[in-house]
């Protein structure tokens, strides 16, 4: 693959850009004029999340009709990683880049998007030069994390004033990227109102943009119960059809759900089911009265209270329906996790509790997947293997700590996409705080609790809770 294609601009152009633009400069580089043109520093571009490393040099590469996308010859998936961020830019800009154009004849700017094999993972190296863009990165997935950069670096207008056509200024410089974290996830509560598998797929977007790499789904609470069961069809048949506030509720059927799995590993995006228990469990024992803890006949709720269902601890039908949703979820999710809720099951009895989560544990490893529970499982004696989400107690989270189990950093105050921004946010709680976008922004996982240290961290995760959504 050539590196450095070149190709003409009208010179008519160039010389009323030099005129008309005091800052800039015309310099002959190669066989091709180049224009170094006004742009955002590099440095001082506004990148979510922000890269390790940026050095801008002043000058610029303009995205335009005659540049084209050019991947790694022997490398499929870095072709379908270009043609994404074709896709993206089209939708953006308006223009059509084509990805590895047949006709060499034509010369084009390029945006390459390369193989280092000395870049591992999610890293990323990108060079933005005046002539080409070259994205050099290890794997797909490091690729595809550097084109969001790429994205973001695109600026919502051209410049229509240097040429007879239209001109994306993009800073020149270098980026280096890696993540701090490995788990960077967000959280989608499509229990208390469903969303349809075309509103998942809006929100998947918007995380691959932010480089996030897990989505996890709250599959299931006491107001309804979203994902297709073969061997308990109730569950969706009565379970699916209530959600807060009384709309219709909804499901996915199991071939849905596969579609989202797909969808977001195209974004290499991991999806994380959650189906919580032993609380949050309503429209379960409304499906199946006979789960249910409490000894009475439940009715569907519709309701925003929590913790006041729960599944019978000492009743083996409960397991072998444990065992069943496990198997036939954990059977469509390719990815490492399972999470197994386990909050505020304020009406089941301690023991009970223990001994339910530690029962549940060996369910979950038997199907291949790594529980993961909010901090409340921590209460349990559960080895290193389990992950706790820490959402609210801190006392949880050093016990987590103590039993070598990583933690998933999701501080209700700082990380909860359902607190209001303030007082006068339209939608939202505010149980934990008011939590303004800065607040949102100012604060580092690994020095929010003394109790949590950084080595203990797997990374931090944004939930977006639906009882006001
Ligand atoms: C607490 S966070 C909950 C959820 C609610 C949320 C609302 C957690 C593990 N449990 O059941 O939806 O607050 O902010």
């Amino acid at each position: 693959m050539k590196i450095l294609q070149t190709r003409r601009i009208p010179l008519n152009s160039v010389i009323i850009a030099c005129l008309i633009a005091l800052t800039l400069s015309c310099r002959q580089q190669s066989r091709r004029p180049v224009i170094t043109m006004p742009a955002t520093e590099l440095s001082a571009a506004p990148l979510i999340p922000k890269p390790q490393v940026v050095t801008g040099d002043g000058r610029a590469f303009g995205m335009d009709r005659h540049s084209a996308v050019f991947t790694e010859e022997s490398e499929p998936e870095y072709g379908d990683v270009g043609e994404f961020l074709a896709e993206k830019l089209a939708d953006h800009t308006g223009l059509q880049l084509p990805v590895n154009p047949a006709n060499t004849d034509t010369l084009y700017s390029g945006i390459y998007l390369l193989k280092d094999p000395e870049l591992h993972g999610e890293e990323y190296r990108l060079d933005i030069r005046p002539d080409s863009i070259l994205l050099w990165a290890g794997t797909a997935e490091g690729s595809f994390r550097g084109i969001q950069t790429l994205r973001q670096l695109t600026p919502d207008t051209a410049n229509d004033t240097l040429a007879a056509y239209p001109i994306w200024v993009i800073p020149g410089g270098s980026i280096s990227d890696s993540p701090q974290f490995s788990y960077r996830g967000g959280m989608l509560d499509v229990a208390r109102h469903f969303f349809t598998v075309e509103d998942v797929k809006k929100y998947l977007e918007v995380m691959a943009y932010y480089k996030m790499n897990a989505l996890h789904l709250h599959l299931s609470d006491d107001q309804g119960w979203r994902i297709e069961i073969n061997s308990w069809p109730r569950l969706t048949a009565v379970g699916g059809k209530t959600e807060v506030g009384g709309g219709p509720g909804g499901f996915f059927t199991q071939e849905q759900y596969s579609d989202l799995v797909a969808f977001a590993a195209s974004r290499f995006i991991t999806i994380v089911p959650e189906i919580d228990m032993p609380g949050h469990t309503n429209a379960a024992s409304v499906s199946y009265p006979i789960l249910n803890g409490n000894g009475k006949t439940p009715k569907p709720y519709t309701g925003t209270r929590v913790g006041f269902s729960t599944l019978d601890t000492r009743k083996d039908t409960v397991y072998q329906f444990i065992d069943d949703v496990v198997r036939e979820i954990a059977a469509l999710s390719p990815g490492p996790y399972f999470h197994i809720g386990g909050d505020e099951s304020h009406v089941t009895q301690p023991d009970d509790y223990k001994f339910f989560i530690e029962r549940i544990v060996p369910i979950v490893r038997k199907y291949g997947k790594i529980p993961i529970g909010w901090d409340e499982v921590a209460t349990a004696d559960l080895d290193g293997n389990v992950v706790a989400q820490f959402w609210s107690d801190e006392e949880n989270a050093k016990k987590a700590v103590t039993k070598g189990m990583k933690v998933l950093m999701s501080p209700a105050k700082k990380a909860y996409l359902d607190m209001k921004y303030d007082s006068v946010s339209r939608f939202g709680l505010d149980w934990a705080a008011h939590i303004p976008v800065d607040s949102a922004y100012i604060w580092s996982p690994e020095t929010y609790s003394s109790e949590i240290p950084p080595e203990h961290i797997l990374g931090l995760e944004a939930p977006l809770w639906s009882e006001t959504i």
